[in-house]
């Protein structure tokens, strides 16, 4: 990310919102030609993957940042940028795109459970709504406030680590909302809209109303800089998972670039014929 961040492009009403609830619903300033780009780049990558099936909940494009520009523009956008700076007191490092056509459906969790860093808590999602978000398409869901619990890691879970014993962090996580009685929300968003989220808030995504409906959105997962960092699911106090993330604004090299904007026509045009 180049140019000068803004540390003051939130109220301090904003701040204190996010401070105390773990999240901030923003106006991210996007155009629509970039969000329509973004789909379209979606829609060929996902015609590749889906061989003829419907569109299933679990399906997802992850850095698609490294094959659309238009992807890697919505992870670099200068307004989030400048909130994250603002709210975390760093500068941000945008380090993975997960990109999605319809409602995950995914069950509630923190993000720290998959990044930490250390100093603990420099970790933040920014997820942007690509097309109009509600209840009938599948709502982002979260829960306000929790990112003030403990980071919950395998440990604390009574398991051992690894993506195999997930489903136990998964029961566990839900077993604390049930105790906690914090009420679930939903972010409906407007396209365009962006929700930052806290590492540690835990949220997930609600079940469609409607059937066959999508849900283009996308979420960016930034660190800090300055910290050093790991996945805890794969780690326990003696061993720690450290991660070396590439920063997607890292430059690619001109021959890297032709090739990529190449391959982006070449598809483009077989999609259309
Ligand atoms: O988009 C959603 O429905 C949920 C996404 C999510 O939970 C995540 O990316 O961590």
């Amino acid at each position: 990310m180049n140019g000068q961040l803004k540390h003051d492009s939130l109220t301090a009403e904003q701040v204190e919102s996010f401070n105390q609830n773990g999240f901030l619903i923003i106006d991210i300033g996007l155009d629509d030609a970039t969000i329509d780009s973004a789909i379209s780049d979606m829609e060929i990558a996902i015609e590749e993957e889906r061989d003829g099936r419907a569109l299933w909940p679990g399906i997802r494009i992850q850095d698609g940042w490294k094959h659309s520009d238009a992807i890697k523009n919505i992870a670099l956008n200068a307004s989030a940028f400048d909130a994250l700076a603002q709210l975390f007191a760093r500068t941000p490092l945008a380090f993975q795109t997960l990109n999605f056509p319809v409602g995950t459906q995914q069950k509630a969790h923190s993000d720290t459970i998959h990044f930490n860093s250390m100093p603990s808590g420099f970790m933040a999602g920014v997820w942007v709504a690509l097309e109009d978000v509600s209840l009938d398409n599948g709502a982002l869901v979260y829960y306000p406030g929790s990112h003030k619990w403990p980071e919950y890691n395998m440990q604390d879970v009574g398991m051992g680590i690894g993506y195999d014993n997930y489903k136990h962090y998964e029961s566990f996580i839900e077993a604390r909302i049930a105790e906690s009685n914090i009420s679930p929300f939903y972010a409906e968003l407007k396209k365009g809209q962006a929700l930052i989220w806290h590492a540690n808030l835990v949220h997930g995504g609600s079940k469609p109303r409607m059937a066959n409906k999508t849900r283009f959105s996308q979420v960016t997962h930034y660190y800090f800089k300055g910290c050093k960092y790991y996945t805890p699911m794969n780690s326990t106090p003696d061993n720690i998972a450290w991660r070396q993330p590439t920063w997607i604004d890292e430059k690619e090299t001109l021959s890297d670039k032709l090739v990529r904007m190449a391959k982006q026509q070449a598809k483009k045009l077989v999609k259309r014929f």
